[in-house]
């Protein structure tokens, strides 16, 4: 309905357990400072933020905690109140926004727009923009940090099967998963991500093919599966001379040109539903520098543009 303005939820998740280095709880606090909602405001979008969410009211579960999975008992405190929220959220037909902390929160956001996808019978798509492939398990981890696992236990990889406790998981395929920008592997998480097919556009692909035609691949083939798609962007996608606030910085990552052609691109597609933006470190950051940039692009994802278009892109690109 093009006549209501759309509904963008944001929710805040707080969370810096997943990650090796502290800081990412600042990450909310540090986006809306940037001026997270007043830029989406500004595009004519409804916006509810519901400030940030905690895990004070959650109760610890009893299993048996994986070997190799740090803090796994706070992180399962925080995925579960974020699958309950995530869910409840898009069901209401907004647009949830959550802001991160690091990247182990996806494994409770995507789980709960996951779910609501497969209740209402739309296949959901994920695009997974990020120096890493975060496909490790508690079984192939060389660090234990559970924000390197969180695509492998959206695609239902073994080894956290009891993190969602009574909570449903919703499981995407494999082939509903879009690595994009990697360029940061695990010997082992290379091996899983090539037994299970999983689609990577790592930055040797981006280079050659620049990311317009992978990026209309991806869009193409969400359109021609009539799904939907959830962006987890990962702000380390970005090359770290853009965005220095991130605990573990990558280099070669993605330009500000080609980072904000992605979100115009995603933008006309009309395909996105909810948005993750991790691994914000404002402890790291340059004067706010990287939250500034975030924004931008948020923004992008959201309709600004450089000039109106009345009629976007539609080049197919063949196989
Ligand atoms: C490595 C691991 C990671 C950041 C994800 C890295 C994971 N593959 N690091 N995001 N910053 O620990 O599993
Ligand atoms: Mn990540
Ligand atoms: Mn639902
Ligand atoms: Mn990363």
């Amino acid at each position: 309905d093009t006549a209501s303005p759309q509904r963008i939820a944001v929710l805040g998740a707080p969370i810096d357990l997943g990650a090796s280095v502290r800081g990412t709880l600042m990450g909310p606090a540090a986006l809306r400072t940037a001026g997270l909602v007043t830029v989406l405001e500004s595009l004519g979008l409804d916006v509810i933020d519901y400030g940030d969410v905690g895990i004070a009211d959650v109760a610890e579960l009893g299993d048996e905690p994986p070997a190799k999975a740090k803090h796994y008992r706070q992180i399962q405190r925080w995925s579960r109140v974020l699958a309950r929220r995530s869910h409840e959220l898009a069901q209401t037909g907004a647009i949830p926004v959550f802001l991160g902390g690091d990247h182990s929160l996806s494994m409770g956001s995507v789980n709960g727009v996951a779910r609501h996808c497969r209740e209402v019978g739309r296949d959901l798509f994920v695009l997974w923009l990020d120096a890493h492939a975060d496909y490790n398990t508690p079984h192939t981890t060389i660090t234990a940090n559970m924000h390197g696992m969180s695509a492998a236990f959206l695609c239902g990889e073994p080894g956290l099967d009891g993190l969602l406790g009574d909570e449903t998981r919703a499981a995407i395929a494999p082939g509903q998963l879009e690595l994009f920008g990697i360029r940061s592997i695990d010997k082992a998480e290379k091996e899983l991500l090539r037994l299970r097919r999983t689609s990577i556009a790592d930055m040797r692909a981006i280079d050659e093919f620049g990311v317009g035609v992978l990026m209309r691949r991806i869009i193409d083939k969400v359109h021609a599966r009539n799904g939907v798609l959830h962006v987890s962007f990962d702000v380390d996608f970005l090359d770290p001379e853009l965005a220095p606030g991130v605990g573990t910085t990558v280099p070669g990552g993605a330009t500000y040109r080609e980072a904000h052609l992605i979100m115009e691109m995603l933008h006309d597609s009309g395909l996105v539903r909810s948005v993750d933006i991790v691994e914000l470190n404002p402890f790291l950051d340059e004067r706010g520098k990287t939250a500034r940039v975030a924004v931008e692009l948020i923004a992008s994802l959201f309709g600004q543009q450089i000039t109106d278009r009345p009629t976007p892109s539609n080049a197919i690109i063949p196989d």
